[in-house]
């Protein structure tokens, strides 16, 4: 990589003729294909079977990507521009093969070939696990990230762990439970990556660190861990620009204590082996819910392992350019993904006073002018403290830096923080409690969004509303002490190459036909969508966008019925939940609502109920393991399911799945299929949300609360075209106080609630008492306010029901929302960072 060797070695000619090109003809393709088959895989055509096949196909694709991905990284090492990396401990990247065809453009060549060869192409993707490595919207979010920053020719580095298990799968037993299973993705080859052992650093954890004199610290003792880097190849969508993920795995420094082992002491030989091991070999599956990782000390051991790891080799490549340390801002900008690698900030810190030997307050200035922090959640539940004690053992000298940096560090370079803190609001100790890296208790602990707002350049929220609230709630009162400016937006965005282009390709055509333009442009320039909008006044177009939306109902339905041998109305309307479970993001209104149109079609007349819309209400996410009332969620849907579904009288007019485990891969095809989905969070809750764009720019229609992106969404595709309900965010805050100081029954409150919950309670779905304590969340305290927002949800799925009478009318809401959807392209986010924070421009790989 350092690219300062001479070559090549020996005759330029040979190395010139040697060199691979991307095949892009059928016939290379095949040969390459049938190649790797009897090489890389050592088997023969008479006994491959579909898995042999798509791994040879993968193998001929990578070593495409391969060839761009070092033409890629070589000349990135000789311009050796301004690059930025992005840190995050979760990459949800679900599957690669048909996304690397598209994006090279290869699909079509590659499905001739794979056919001559007598495999069918949609069966070779099926045979591809989902790299699972995250668990919902921040995992994504960062997967559509690099997407993007390949696509727009930006020299972007992701750094993850490479988790031996990654989200976990989840079953769903006989009685409605969530059973979790492990998700062993990496039990067949992984062509998709390629293992560095070359590239390693040690990692330090436990052991003293001793102060000198000049301000310095030795750390030493302790147990050292080896980061391994393994690198996945990330195309750009039709360039030749190939980014980096590199990952991480660790390994025991040496292959076991050799003194034990000599000793005899097999056990402890092996132990130490095993706990260096442990460090990748999980995904932790709690979003949200910092309180399951209080005092998990394995967790800590992940942030620190991959942060140390990444700014070891940031920090190396850096250094090859040859320029003064001071210039390191100049040369690389880190974005830290929420505040899971807060520990760069003492970490970067260390390297710098502890091995270069800057002053402190050189140090400092350096790492504020490098660092970038996006905040994902003000839930406060969620925000990230790690108990001092725990902080001490394991990391002693971060633990200094970090009550160095509260009490000493200069802010604006000229006072201590808490003594500047002091200054400005003279005798407030509140708030300097308030704001200090360290909460008192016990344990005593470090905040991390502290840490993480004073260290870093900038600050930013995920959506416009997020974004306000930041500043008005969990970072307040850093904003009065620093004034606005470090406190920005930016508004998520997803990939249309993954989420339109490959999730729904007879939508991608028909807009390709339409504009009479090559997808390669307009996938780009994702404004272009507009210029469909008159098109909704056309008959003809409406009826191929139609049947296009029919057809992904009847493939969504085929992988109902293959998977779960489940018969779906297809001639109904799909109304689609598909998202973590959390209490904030409400699936419990979700099912309270369908109960409740259950017992309203119970109680019609046969004439009456021919009046009515069929409608599918699919749901589908995983809850935390320990999350007990997402759980009881969970199976109040799955038991409620299998009643309303055997109901003849019913029947045809409501039925409800939970499709289990859900997934990436499962989303490519649940949200084509979709006419509505749900985004129904109490007001304030979710940050932005990434599923509410990939639904519209499906042309699947938002029903939802006035929250995160949502907002946006309706202000760019119109707000008679999204269906909105519920309280307000600034009115949450008091009707909590309500709820919590003059509670009223629900029967008073929302009688419609009020006959829902006592059918539960009564039996209708099995044992009542079972469900308890997810009704009595509602009953007493409604923190998530469903009792405030009910009624006014189900005005609005009437609302639904209304205008999808009118058919036409529909197809137009349809086909507007997908017009509009351009500015949610995470290009034109991704854009947004790299000119207002990162400061570094796109570079075409020639
Ligand atoms: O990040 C997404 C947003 O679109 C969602 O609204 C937001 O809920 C999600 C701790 C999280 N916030 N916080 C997390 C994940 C894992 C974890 O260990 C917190 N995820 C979000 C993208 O901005």
């Amino acid at each position: 990589e350092s690219g300062k060797e001479k070559w090549p070695r020996g005759e330029e000619k040979v190395w010139k003729e040697g060199t691979r090109g991307v095949d892009t003809d059928v016939t290379s393709i095949t040969k390459s294909i049938v190649n790797h088959v009897q090489t890389s895989l050592a088997r023969q055509a008479y006994n491959l079977d579909d898995l042999g096949a798509y791994q040879a196909a993968a193998l001929s694709v990578r070593d495409d990507l391969i060839v761009n991905w070092n033409d890629t990284q070589l000349f990135y090492t000789k311009k050796a521009p301004k690059r930025a990396y992005y840190l995050s401990l979760e990459f949800l990247m679900g599957r690669t093969f048909d996304n690397a065809l598209l994006n090279l453009g290869l699909k079509d060549q590659y499905r001739e070939g794979i056919t001559k060869l007598g495999f069918n192409m949609e069966d070779l993707l099926e045979q591809e696990r989902d790299a699972g490595l995250g668990n919902g919207g921040l995992g994504r979010l960062a997967a559509c990230y690099l997407d993007s920053s390949a696509s727009q020719e930006l020299p972007v580095w992701g750094y993850g762990l490479r988790y031996k298990y990654g989200i976990f799968q989840q079953h769903i037993s006989p009685e409605g439970q969530q059973l979790e299973g492990p998700d062993p993705w990496l039990e067949s080859q992984n062509p998709w990556e390629l293992p560095r052992i070359d590239v390693n650093y040690e990692v330090r954890f436990y052991g003293t660190a001793e102060r000198l004199e000049d301000g310095r610290a030795i750390w030493h003792g302790g147990q050292e861990v080896l980061a391994v880097a393994y690198d996945v190849m990330v195309p750009g969508c039709y360039t030749k620009n190939t980014n980096n993920l590199r990952l991480w795995e660790s390994k025991p420094k040496r292959g076991f204590d050799l003194m034990s082992f000599n000793a005899g002491d097999y056990e402890h030989a092996v132990e130490s082996s095993n706990s260096a091991a442990a460090i990748t070999s999980v995904l932790y599956p709690n979003d949200h819910t910092t309180c399951m990782f209080l005092g998990k000390e394995l967790r800590l051991k992940q942030q620190y392992f991959w942060t140390a790891a990444s700014l070891a080799d940031i920090v190396r490549r850096f250094k090859n350019i040859g320029k003064p340390i001071t210039e390191f801002p100049d040369y690389v900008a880190i974005q830290l993904n929420d505040t899971h690698p807060t520990l760069a900030i003492p970490e970067l810190m260390r390297i710098l006073v502890d091995e270069e030997e800057l002053p402190w307050g050189q140090a400092w200035k350096i790492v504020t002018n490098t660092v970038f922090y996006t905040n994902h959640t003000v839930l406060p539940e969620a925000l990230e403290k790690w108990p001092v004690p725990l902080m001490e053992n394991l990391l002693p000298r971060h633990m200094q830096i970090i009550y160095d940096i509260n009490l000493y560090v200069f802010h604006c370079h000229t006072m201590f923080f808490l003594q500047a803190v002091e200054r400005k609001y003279p005798g407030d100790r509140e708030r300097l409690a308030r704001m200090s890296l360290i909460e008192e208790g016990y344990p005593k602990q470090v905040r991390m969004a502290h840490l993480a707002c004073i260290g870093y350049r900038k600050v930013n929220g995920v959506a416009e509303l997020h974004s306000e609230l930041v500043k008005t709630t969990i970072l307040k009162d850093f904003v009065e002490f620093e004034g606005p400016s470090k406190f920005s937006n930016v508004t998520n965005g997803i990939t249309p190459r993954r989420w339109l282009d490959q999730c729904n390709p007879e939508l991608s055509a028909l807009i390709s036909k339409t504009l009479k333009v090559d997808k390669s442009v307009w996938l780009k320039n994702l404004d272009m969508l507009k210029k469909l909008l008159p098109f909704a006044e056309d008959a003809a177009f409406r009826k191929e966008w139609a049947a296009i939306k029919q057809r992904n109902k009847e493939r969504l339905a085929h992988h109902v019925q293959t998977t779960l041998g489940l018969t779906v109305n297809t001639n109904a309307m799909f109304d689609v939940q598909i998202k973590r479970l959390h209490e904030y993001k409400r699936q419990t209104l979700n099912i309270l609502g369908v109960i409740h149109r259950y017992l309203a079609l119970k109680q019609m007349s046969a004439a009456e109920r021919k009046k009515v819309n069929p409608r599918v209400v699919f749901f589908a996410g995983k809850a935390a393991p320990g999350y007990y009332i997402a759980k009881l969620t969970i199976r109040l849907i799955v038991n409620a399911a299998r009643i309303i579904n055997a109901d003849p009288e019913t029947r045809d007019l409501l039925t409800v799945y939970f499709l289990p485990d859900y997934s990436v891969s499962l989303a490519e095809v649940l949200i084509p299929s979709s006419d509505i989905s749900q985004h129904i969070s109490t007001a304030g809750t979710e940050a932005s949300g990434t599923s509410n764009m990939k639904f519209c720019l499906n042309g699947g229609l938002l029903v939802g609360t006035v929250d995160g992106a949502n907002i946006e969404i309706a202000e760019a595709v119109g707000e008679n075209n999204v269906f909105f309900f519920g309280h307000l965010t600034p009115a949450v805050e008091d009707l909590r106080y309500q709820h919590t100081y003059h509670p009223v029954p629900v029967e008073e409150k929302c009688p419609a609630l009020a006959k829902v919950l006592d059918a539960v309670s009564g039996g209708i779905f099995g044992d009542g008492s079972v469900y308890d304590p997810l009704l009595n969340t509602i009953r007493q305290g409604d923190y998530y306010l469903i009792t405030e927002d009910f009624d006014s949800y189900i005005g609005a799925l009437a609302m639904v029901d209304e205008a999808y009478l009118n058919k036409d009318e529909w197809i137009k809401k349809s086909i507007r929302t997908t017009a509009n959807m351009g500015i949610f392209s995470s290009d034109r986010a991704i854009l947004e960072y790299a000119e207002s924070f990162w400061n570094i421009e796109p570079i075409k790989v020639t």
